[in-house]
């Protein structure tokens, strides 16, 4: 507002010198050129990709951060009600194309380049993954980003400044998963900002010491220094640049002096290295809790500095503490930050001096728990000697809002001591451990799961004693979402152009409004426009051949049909499942006379993952799959008819590459496993059809597309639980159960794919336990996949029919809706232009 005073010098040299976002192409020359020049300090005599990449790079970083701090400004000034995102993981991937595309700045970016003797696309391809995430949780609050900032919500992420992101998976000579570090840091990181000026000191350990009224006093331990830095976040065709804050950890004096004057110089380095280590190292688990002490500082650490963060905010307000959930919402992405919860009640009750019955009520109008996964080996708990150990005060508040709310529990339900057991935040044992997903849907407002089925399993199973203490109105359903900028336009631009020009909507327009793709549907009738269609896809499955010669030197013929899982290696996600059916097919052909084999299908088999290092039979699995494609692909009689490919270390970089040229996709996890999937939304997006079971997002994505344009097979929920309880008490051999599968399981056996001792652990999980229950889905599995053949080969002009009616309906699957809902139906906040 006009009053504003200049805080300090003459305005208008300020002003002179400031920086504005660049309209001409030799703007940017001037500004790459620059920064060859003076931030690089080197010169177009020696400039290889990489130089011009960080320079573009660089360019890129300052055309952001106009608009960061003009955003961050108005936030400051006008005050509007934030929503924060705290999350472990934020699977970034690469950040150049995706900033090029959402600045509006692309095509100027590509002449600019040009201009210096370079080929864009070849810088955008020296940039390094940022891997800061496993899955699909990581991409998920990834895709939430971009959608907050393209949807102009005030919405901030937090989260950790990992030195070393998701290892890189590389293939021993054996066949065998090897894991390498991913010092992604070692290169220099344009995309960040350090923030010296912003700290917080964390602390550790110690001892707490009750004082009554609730309150305590934490002393001693060890004290850490969180370091903002911050990385922008841009929303697409908008003002809006956002802020995504990652905490590093640093040493809180630098040396411990006192051991240093003592000659101690090792024990002053320890100091050093033990903070150091907290934020060193992403852990590479995906749906799978491992209860490490440098685990649960990191999410302690995280929690502390992002609320002290928060506050500090709210402080400038000048609003009683009551307000504070008018303008601060946190969403909790899965339990990793509950402890958050205790931290918030530890801050307002023992720094703040609120009473704990006011903290109470302040802390479950801020947070809202969405769950990720009712597997039970995910669901964090941790040991309560461990909590003790490392956060003394925590435990104790943690302990007190139990007691207060079994005791609410006790007054509903009198004298019901079994349900007091099995609600309480501590799980009797020894040792006792701490349920965070209790704990996480006891101080939240609102609770929600990732896709409907999902929801309602939250709600009739693990939560279930929750929902009949809160009622239904707490637990909610938000159906996840994938950004359809990175994961359509900047991946499949020739789609998304012919999207524009058939639909005749800007893409500015669309790609905010993915259900104006229903506007697609007549052209599935219009026959010059499949053919340009069905153009598209070759063109991509071309682009995946290559790259897989280059890569891995196998010839893939791209006539074929393309079939991709890609996704963590897991045993619910069933690559078993895919791999058995694989050698299946294998021994059908080999059955077959050469004639009958000129007649079938030719079909690319495509797996991409990684698996935990600690994950034995993951590791196996992909020992198996590897030395199975290599048996195959040597094969004679299997040249053009069947090839399979494991691509290794798969990433967001790879499914930018791998997604635009599927023609089939399977998401085959156990029914009711699978939370939602979000790849599955990806390939749909970019027209490729699902081969699935009845099983998270799934079953939406059919229910959009209708089900004619989805293969679905497999055993539903309701039949598993039974399932598992016959192979446990009433096991019925392979041989009989599944004929088929049992001669796959030979082979295996006999050693076709290599020594069958090193397999026998794999072929036994599934003729001994099979909890995942890849026998009694077998069959209808491989009936699936004929249905796919048929479909493919019968009638392609149907198939490419199928796609564009998919594609058409995905609309629903946008995060920009997901995040919407959140905003609307959680956060309460709105949605604020930035006006330049
Ligand atoms: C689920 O397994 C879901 C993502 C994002 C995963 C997957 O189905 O799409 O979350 N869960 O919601 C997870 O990582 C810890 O739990």
């Amino acid at each position: 507002d006009g009053k504003e005073i200049w805080p300090r010098g003459d305005e208008k040299t300020w002003k002179a010198g400031m920086r504005g976002i660049p309209n001409t192409v030799s703007d940017i020359t001037n500004a790459i050129v620059y920064h060859v020049q003076s931030t690089l300090a080197r010169q177009a005599y020696n400039l290889d990709n990489l130089g011009a990449y960080q320079a573009v790079a660089l360019s890129v970083r300052d055309d952001l951060i106009v608009k960061w701090n003009e955003t961050q400004m108005q936030y400051t000034r006008k005050q509007p009600k934030r929503a924060y995102y705290l999350s472990l993981e934020f699977l970034m991937g690469r950040t150049l194309d995706n900033a090029l595309l959402n600045l509006g700045l692309k095509q100027q970016y590509k002449a600019a380049t040009h201009k210096l003797g370079f080929n864009l696309e070849d810088l955008i391809d020296a940039e390094r993954d940022a891997a800061l995430g496993n899955g699909g949780l990581g991409r998920l609050a990834a895709c939430y980003l971009d959608s907050g900032a393209t949807m102009e919500l005030p919405l901030w992420g937090y989260g950790l400044r990992y030195h070393y992101g998701l290892f890189a998976q590389h293939i021993a000579p054996d066949g065998s998963q090897l894991e390498a570090p991913d010092p992604w840091l070692d290169t220099d990181n344009p995309w960040e900002i350090p923030r010296q000026d912003v700290t917080y000191d964390v602390r550790f350990y110690g001892h707490a010491e009750r004082i009554g009224n609730g309150k305590a006093v934490w002393t001693g331990g060890q004290e850490v220094l969180a370091v903002a830095y911050d990385v922008p976040i841009p929303g697409y065709s908008t003002n809006t640049v956002n802020n995504l804050r990652l905490w590093d950890a640093k040493p809180k004096r630098g040396f411990d002096l006192n051991s240093f004057n003592a000659g101690d110089y090792d024990r002053a380095i320890q100091e050093n290295s033990s903070a150091e280590t907290l934020t060193r190292v992403l852990y590479p688990n995906d749906n799978h809790m491992l209860g490490k002490e440098l685990r649960l500082k990191q999410q302690a650490f995280w929690c502390a500095a992002s609320l002290s963060d928060i506050i500090r905010r709210f402080k400038q307000v000048e609003k009683p503490w009551s307000e504070f959930p008018e303008y601060v919402s946190i969403q909790l992405n899965d339990t990793h930050p509950t402890i958050a919860i205790p931290e918030l009640m530890r801050m307002l009750v023992d720094e703040e001096d609120v009473p704990w019955g006011d903290a109470w009520a302040i802390t479950t109008k801020t947070f809202f728990y969405t769950n990720h996964t009712v597997l039970p080996e995910a669901l964090e708990k941790w040991p309560v000697p461990l909590m003790e150990h490392v956060l003394p005060r925590h435990l104790q508040i943690i302990y007190d809002i139990n007691m207060a709310f079994l005791q609410a529990v006790e007054r509903k339900w009198p004298n019901d001591r079994e349900r007091l057991a099995r609600m309480s935040l501590i799980q009797e044992g020894e040792p006792k451990y701490v349920r965070m997903a209790f704990l996480a849907t006891i101080g939240s407002a609102k609770v929600n799961g990732v896709a409907e089925l999902h929801s309602h399993l939250v709600r009739e199973t693990i939560l279930r004693d929750f929902v009949d203490f809160f009622g239904k109105s707490k637990f909610a359903n938000v159906t996840n979402g994938v950004t359809p900028r990175r994961w359509l336009d900047q991946c499949n631009p020739g789609l998304s152009n012919l999207i524009t020009d058939a639909i005749q909507k800007p893409k500015a327009v669309w790609l905010k409004d993915l259900t104006l793709l229903k506007a697609l549907e007549p052209f599935a009738e219009d026959s010059v426009f499949l053919k340009k269609w069905a153009l598209i896809k070759h063109n991509n499955k071309k682009h995946l051949a290559d790259y897989i010669k280059t890569h891995l030197g196998i010839t893939v013929n791209p006539q074929s049909l393309f079939d991709i899982q890609i996704k963590r290696i897991h045993e619910y996600k069933r690559q078993s499942l895919n791999l058995l059916g694989v050698i299946h097919r294998y021994l059908t052909l080999k059955a077959m006379t050469s004639t009958e084999r000129k007649k079938v299908n030719p079909r690319v088999v495509i797996f991409g993952g990684k698996a935990a290092p600690g994950y034995f039979m993951a590791k196996l699995l992909i020992r198996l799959i590897v030395n199975t494609a290599r048996t195959i692909n040597a094969d004679a009689d299997m040249k053009d008819i069947l090839t399979v490919v494991f691509v290794p270390d798969y990433s967001v970089s790879l499914a930018e590459i791998l997604i635009p040229a599927s023609d089939i996709s399977q998401h085959i996890s156990t029914a009711g496993t699978e939370a939602s999937g979000t790849s599955n939304m990806k390939f749909c997006l970019n027209g490729g059809l699902l081969l699935g079971t009845v099983d998270g997002a799934n079953i939406e994505i059919a229910e959009e597309v209708d089900s004619n344009n989805v293969f679905f097979f497999g055993h539903l929920t309701d039949a598993v639980e039974d399932l598992r309880h016959q192979h446990k008490y009433h096991p019925i051999p392979v041989e009989e159960r599944s004929p088929a599968l049992a001669a796959v399981l030979k082979e295996i056996e006999e050693g076709r794919f290599g020594d069958p001792t090193i397999y026998q652990p794999f072929v036994d999980t599934i003729r001994l336990s099979d909890y995942y229950l890849v026998t009694d889905d077998f069959d209808s599995y491989v009936e699936a996949n004929k249905m796919v053949d048929d479909a493919y080969v019968k009638d392609p002009e149907e198939w490419t029919k199928k796609t564009i009616l998919t594609v058409s309906r995905m609309g629903k699957f946008s995060s920009d809706r997901a995040i919407m809902t959140y905003a609307e139906e959680f956060w309460n906040i709105e949605q604020f232009a930035i006006k330049f």
